[in-house]
């Protein structure tokens, strides 16, 4: 069995989720759920990242402390996931004791390497990002992400010693080109290792005096670590590291999901720690863009998010998940309406799945007394259909290798129109007012019960609800119990005659478009 290790990035309890840290999570349970289908012995780790200045900063701002902060919105992460379902196996926070361990080992490895060193350092700190800029990140004096003015600070710190690894590692990207992906990541990773006057060592220290809030240098007790080395640390605690039984196959299979604004210290200091931790890369950096509003970025900074819980509200999770996947081309920027999640989600899901379920199992009630009807003789337009599913099963599994979800659920959806066309074409509507048609009739039906139990498989790790719905409305609940789940789906007859269906409600009324506030 092969093991599949997958992490969303850790994210900052300075406010509650949003869209952006909804889309990260959505994508890697997708994948995580994807390769638990498929047999693979999966964990799935997300969290909080809580230690630092920006946290420090919201919480002196709200006069409460650190501490406070940090559990009440790790709280409302880790409660905003459950009440979404994502599968998460870990949900770490930075503040774990057993993490705290792990980073003090580390950096006492490190230290004692001679991998650190200390030295006076001047330079233009960005809270916001957590780091000191280079001429890259600024425009117009202002931090490009985060639209505020860095401050200038002289400081003497502790430096771990990168630079002299960056022609290793621009050997490592060059030579697997699906380390960072998609491909213009990799380019950017690159492009950032070959100016190197931007990057140089990297300070992994902030003096007590200035930040308390963090994990004490086991070598110097007037430092905590910098955020970021704590912070990318959490991959190896998640996993089990140093001794955990399973640590050595989950950190051989181990992919990272992260968005751009994060691709310098996973795609440059990160494979640069493990290195000197004495550890391999990871297997897969996975990048993808921003949602946007408005064309800016979602952000809490910017203050215009949009709410997960609100959404689910409003739309129904499933409706969302499905609108973030089919919607975000992996690695580009997607930009956020409700009208186009209304159209996604009436054209979709309404009219094309939500109507293959609703006339198959209301003519399997009418016609086929609720039970899957056995399957007669067949002909060419039934093989067309049987051959369909194969064909969409090995696209989505070529696409979701290479994490392009919209081009697998593409793939899904190109088989439920194959299926409705055959129902136009065979009209069992029609057929069943005639004399003599019973076998037709039945052999129709049970094509197209097949047809969707197939599809209803292959959609659980994008649909995971949905597609329990549509299994149980089969007769089938307790289908997607097991593994090897996605290899059922292709196997062809395995419907078995006189399972009995149910009809249910439409799985996605109609939504209307929203209310414009001009109107
Ligand atoms: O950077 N569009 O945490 P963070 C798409 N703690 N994804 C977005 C997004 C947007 N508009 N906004 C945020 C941190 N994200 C660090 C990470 S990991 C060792 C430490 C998602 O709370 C996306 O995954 O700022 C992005 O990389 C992450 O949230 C940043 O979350």
């Amino acid at each position: 069995m092969s093991s599949c290790y997958i992490t969303t990035p850790i994210y900052y309890v300075n406010a509650e989720p949003h869209i952006g840290h909804t889309y990260t999570t959505v994508l890697a349970d997708t994948i995580a759920r994807y390769h638990r289908l498929t047999g693979d012995e999966t964990f799935f780790l997300t969290g909080t990242d809580e230690h630092g200045e920006k946290i420090a900063e919201v919480a002196a701002q709200r006069g409460v402390s650190p501490q406070e902060i940090s559990d009440q919105n790790s709280d409302a992460f880790r409660s905003t996931w459950d009440r979404l379902g994502f599968s998460y196996d870990r949900f770490i926070r930075t503040t774990d004791p057993d993490h705290v361990e792990t980073v003090q080992r580390i950096l006492q490895q490190v230290h004692d390497a001679g991998d650190i060193y200390f030295k006076e350092y001047d330079g233009l700190y960005c809270v916001g990002c957590e780091r000191f800029l280079t001429e890259r990140d600024i425009e117009d004096g202002l931090c490009k992400d985060h639209e505020r003015a860095p401050e200038q600070r002289v400081e003497s710190n502790y430096f771990f010693k990168m630079s002299e690894h960056f022609e290793w590692l621009a050997g490592h990207i060059e030579a697997n080109p699906d380390f960072i992906r998609p491909e213009r990541y990799k380019n950017e990773a690159l492009a950032m290792l070959r100016d190197e006057s931007g990057l140089g060592d990297l300070c992994i220290s902030r003096p007590k005096e200035r930040l308390e809030w963090g994990i004490e240098l086991p070598f110097d007790a007037n430092y905590v670590c910098y955020v970021w080395f704590d912070a990318l640390i959490n991959y190896l605690t998640g996993a089990g590291y140093p001794d955990g039984p399973k640590f050595s196959e989950r950190w051989a299979s181990a992919q990272h999901f992260v968005a751009k604004d994060i691709l310098k210290p996973h795609a440059i200091f990160w494979p640069i720690m493990l290195r000197a931790i004495g550890l391999e890369p990871y297997r897969h950096l996975n990048v993808h863009g921003y949602w946007n509003v408005d064309a800016r970025k979602v952000s809490k900074s910017l203050g215009n998010m949009i709410s997960p819980l609100a959404m689910q509200e409003q739309y129904g999770f499933e409706a969302f998940r499905f609108f973030l996947l089919r919607d975000m081309v992996f690695g580009l920027d997607s930009n956020f309406s409700e009208e186009a999640l209304v159209a996604r989600v009436n054209s979709d899901l309404a009219n094309n799945l939500g109507n293959l379920v609703s006339r198959t199992l209301n003519m399997t009630a009418r016609y086929a007394g609720a039970c899957v009807p056995a399957c007669g003789p067949t002909d060419v337009l039934e093989d067309e259909v049987a051959a369909a599913v194969p064909v969409a099963a090995g696209k989505v599994a070529q696409h979701m290798q290479r994490c392009e979800i919209h081009r697998a659920l593409e793939a899904i959806f190109e088989l439920v129109d194959v299926v409705n066309r055959y129902l136009e074409q065979r009209a069992p509507w029609k057929a069943a007012k005639q004399e003599g048609t019973e076998q037709l009739v039945a052999t129709t039906l049970y094509t197209s019960c097949e047809a969707l139990r197939c599809i209803a498989l292959l959609l659980a790790p994008f649909l995971p609800a949905t597609s329990a719905t549509i299994l149980e409305r089969l007769g089938l609940a307790g289908a997607l119990d097991g593994a090897h789940i996605l290899d059922d789906a292709c196997a062809w007859g395995r419907s078995k005659a006189g399972t009995p269906t149910t009809k249910g409600a439409a799985l996605f009324p109609r939504l209307d478009p929203p209310a414009r506030e001009d109107a």
